[in-house]
């Protein structure tokens, strides 16, 4: 198949308007990055990488050995690469400045490093997450966390790299939803789907079931009436897909449509939901909202958020429009 690099769709980007240069090598650094992720994972077993790093996360969790491989290899590459004035990563607890040494730029850089981990060891699809934001025109001299708090509708670019059977980069830089399969021999990134569209309708769902006692009365109403099918008021059969892997639900849904969801339930409704806000839900609601989809807490627009802290978590629903607005209308207050 004859296909454009990343580099040529870049470029391609940049003469029609959208992106500037430091924003189109950015990205290229991204990829790059991901590129090394994407043979780690690759080696498995054989890179002596699998299983526990022995050490928690800013949240508690138990980070694995890759967490923490793809989290220096992010930093690393982005750090001499003049475009980004910080960093902030799911497995940081601060926003890292770029070091004094290094030229600096105008952009902040979150990403996920690597998203689904808890399926590494049993060789399942795991994938790095990033969001891109611009510096605010006020910005300090040293990069603080205030300044990561902007809505999700001000990113000017995200994307998501899926190691799976094949390694593949979806991206947007606000004008449509791209992806690209790495030609592993090669090494380059092409172009394979251009402009994707979820379709707007959709009869497949994914969720963890598991949480079902936990979840808000809403919701439950909601998958009760999906796993009704012909026989409730949906009127046809739904199917069901969960591979606890966002990053790998999220493609299914790119790809044939469905609805994503990790809602509130009364475990994690303390700390507002079980998915990151600023590296997990803004970036796949950005990319999902490109290619005609929805993104939604379930009560409103993902984007629209104003952040208050940068771990903070939200409910998340993504995927095709149309079930995202039956989703809403189950949550919405009856009078
Ligand atoms: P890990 O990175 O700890 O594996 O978490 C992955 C994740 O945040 C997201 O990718 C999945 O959709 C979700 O958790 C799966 O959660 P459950 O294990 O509760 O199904």
């Amino acid at each position: 198949m004859h296909s454009i690099t990343l580099t040529q769709f870049l470029t391609e980007e940049r003469r029609a308007g959208f992106g500037n240069t430091d924003l189109i090598q950015l990205m290229e650094v991204v990829a790059r990055a991901c590129k090394r992720i994407s043979v780690a994972t690759g080696k498995g077993a054989l890179g002596g990488v699998l299983g526990e790093a022995g050490t928690d996360n800013v949240q508690g969790e138990a980070q694995k050995k890759l967490d923490v491989l793809s989290n220096e290899i992010l930093l690393d590459a982005n750090a001499w690469g003049g475009h980004l004035a910080a960093c902030a990563s799911e497995e940081m607890e601060d926003p890292q400045p770029i070091p004094d040494a290094y030229p600096k730029g105008g952009y902040l850089l979150l990403f996920d490093p690597l998203d689904g981990s808890s399926n590494i060891d049993v060789n399942i699809s795991v994938g790095t997450i990033f969001s891109v934001l611009r510096r605010p025109e006020n910005a300090g001299v040293e990069p603080g966390v205030g300044e990561f708090l902007q809505p999700g509708s001000a990113q000017v670019a995200a994307g998501y790299v899926v190691y799976g059977p094949s390694t593949m980069l979806v991206l947007t830089l606000g004008h449509g939803t791209h992806v690209f399969t790495l030609d592993r021999e090669v090494g380059s990134f092409l172009l394979t789907r251009r402009n994707v569209r979820i379709p707007e309708q959709t009869s497949e769902f994914a969720v963890n079931m598991s949480n079902r006692r936990f979840w808000e009365p809403p919701m439950q109403r909601y998958v009760d009436d999906l796993l009704a099918g012909k026989d409730g008021p949906r009127g046809r059969d739904f199917n069901m897909r969960w591979v606890a892997s966002m990053v790998a639900d999220v493609h299914r849904i790119l790809t044939r449509g469905g609805i994503f969801s990790y809602p509130l339930d009364r475990r994690n409704a303390d700390k507002g939901g079980k998915l990151r806000l600023m590296y997990e839900a803004n970036p796949m609601a950005f990319i999902v909202e490109q290619a005609g989809g929805a993104a939604s807490t379930g009560r409103g627009r993902i984007l629209d958020i104003r952040p208050e802290a940068l771990h903070q978590r939200v409910p998340v629903f993504l995927g095709s429009r149309e079930e995202i607005a039956v989703a809403e209308r189950y949550h919405r207050p009856t009078t």
